[in-house]
């Protein structure tokens, strides 16, 4: 195995061997502890982006990375060919932490969101009595919910679409933060449920109006259709609450968890429901070689474990308002705004001097701050919740620094 001891090397090989299918920024990170990653040269950065909300405990959690090295070394795989002496722990331990009846474990975000839509068709079925092929899903414009073909079928992104199709039927798209246009499409008998994430994260920390999920909900119950939270990205605390919809007291018929289920250091999704959902899905008719594999169930636990003991909600709601408050206080002609909740926040960039939120972002990476656009003018501020009011005092520093030298 070749020897990577410098950056351009690292980014050379990638270059040649590896799929362009990101543009990463150009640093190459080699090392991360809680809310830093060093790169191999050596130089600190705060992370800004915890690998999309996936490292919400911070790098390399000591109490999570030793439960990962514990049970790998113990029984790694299992498969559930077999039943093993840690899956019925973890079931109990999420299903009571959630409140729910039952967990479908999976393993990526989207796997999560399929088995969701999977769960939600069947139920529509086997309990509601929609016609065979006939069950509808109602899913928002500009969301985004994973990679695979049925999940970007509901995608409204050219570039997650383009040259991909033929695509998954089924779906009814209206726009996100609209109650109107979803009371509308529930007058559609063969909606099985309604597929929306609290916030949109991909869009660019859209953050609806307050008492939309709630009324979403009640509509969704005056028809019997099912509202589906994908809590991938708002989840785990992420919002400064447990859940982006613990804000307007939702309790999802479907319960969609990734990324920071694991504190980014394996990956786990989980699919949570009462039983009159999960139990319509039989012996056999869904399943993953790793689904709710060993290593993940005692990750998951210690991962869960930290948000609650380090209280991690209640510091991302009280860090998140000292950030966008500082943020604002920045006098900058190229901040439009600043919007989000908890430790989920973007600003939204004015084009410059033909600058874009691209040139802020390496500006940002040139003095130790590292965060990514989405699309061409916003750019998600989402560091671990375990960052303190002086660190975040200091990333604002960078920040604003950045945006000076850049006027
Ligand atoms: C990429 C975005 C964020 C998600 C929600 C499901 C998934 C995601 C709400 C799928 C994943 C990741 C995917 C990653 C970048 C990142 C992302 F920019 F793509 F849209 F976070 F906003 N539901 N989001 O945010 O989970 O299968 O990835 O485990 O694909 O570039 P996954």
């Amino acid at each position: 195995m070749i020897e990577v001891n410098t950056s351009q090397l690292a980014m050379d090989l990638e270059n040649q061997f590896g799929a362009h299918n990101y543009h990463p920024l150009p640093v190459v990170l080699a090392k991360g502890k809680g809310v830093f990653m060093w790169d191999i040269e050596g130089k600190r950065y705060y992370d800004f982006l915890s690998a999309y909300s996936a490292v919400n405990q911070g790098h390399c959690h000591p109490k999570i990375v030793g439960a990962l090295i514990e049970q790998a070394q113990t029984l790694e795989l299992t498969s559930r060919a077999f039943y093993n002496n840690v899956l019925g722990s973890y079931e109990k331990f999420i299903t009571e932490y959630f409140g729910y009846q039952r967990l479908l474990p999976m393993n990526s975000g989207a796997e999560g969101d399929e088995t969701a839509l999977k769960l939600a068709r069947k139920w529509g079925y086997k309990v509601k009595g929609i016609p065979e092929n006939q069950a509808k899903i109602i899913c928002c414009q500009n969301n985004f919910h994973g990679r695979t073909i049925t999940v970007i079928s509901m995608s409204t992104d050219p570039d997650a679409r383009n040259d991909f199709g033929p695509f998954t039927p089924g779906f009814i798209s209206i726009p996100y933060n609209d109650l109107p246009a979803l009371k509308k499409a529930l007058e559609d008998p063969n909606v099985a449920g309604f597929l929306v994430e609290p916030i949109q994260g991909e869009a660019g920390v859209f953050v609806p109006d307050e008492g939309y999920l709630r009324k979403a909900f009640d509509l969704c119950k005056a028809k019997n259709v099912l509202f589906i939270a994908d809590e991938v990205q708002t989840g785990i605390a992420r919002t400064g609450r447990l859940l982006a919809c613990d804000w307007e007291e939702v309790k999802p018929d479907i319960l969609i968890l990734g990324k920071a289920l694991s504190g980014g250091v394996y990956p786990i999704s989980a699919v949570l429901a009462n039983d009159e959902i999960m139990m319509t899905i039989k012996p056999g008719e869904h399943g993953s070689t790793f689904g709710g594999n060993p290593i993940a169930a005692k990750v998951a636990i210690a991962a869960l474990g930290v948000i609650r003991d380090e209280k991690l909600a209640e510091n991302a709601e009280k860090m998140g308002i000292i950030f966008r408050d500082e943020i604002r206080k920045i006098n900058s002609p190229h901040i439009e705004l600043v919007r989000g909740k908890g430790l989920l926040n973007a600003t939204v960039i004015k084009p410059f001097k033909g600058k874009t939120a691209w040139d802020v972002c390496l500006k940002m990476r040139d003095h130790g701050l590292l965060a990514k656009q989405t699309h061409d003018h916003i750019i998600r501020f989402a560091p671990p919740l375990i960052i303190t009011e002086e660190q975040i005092h200091e990333a604002v520093g960078i920040i604003k620094i950045s945006l000076e030298e850049l006027s």
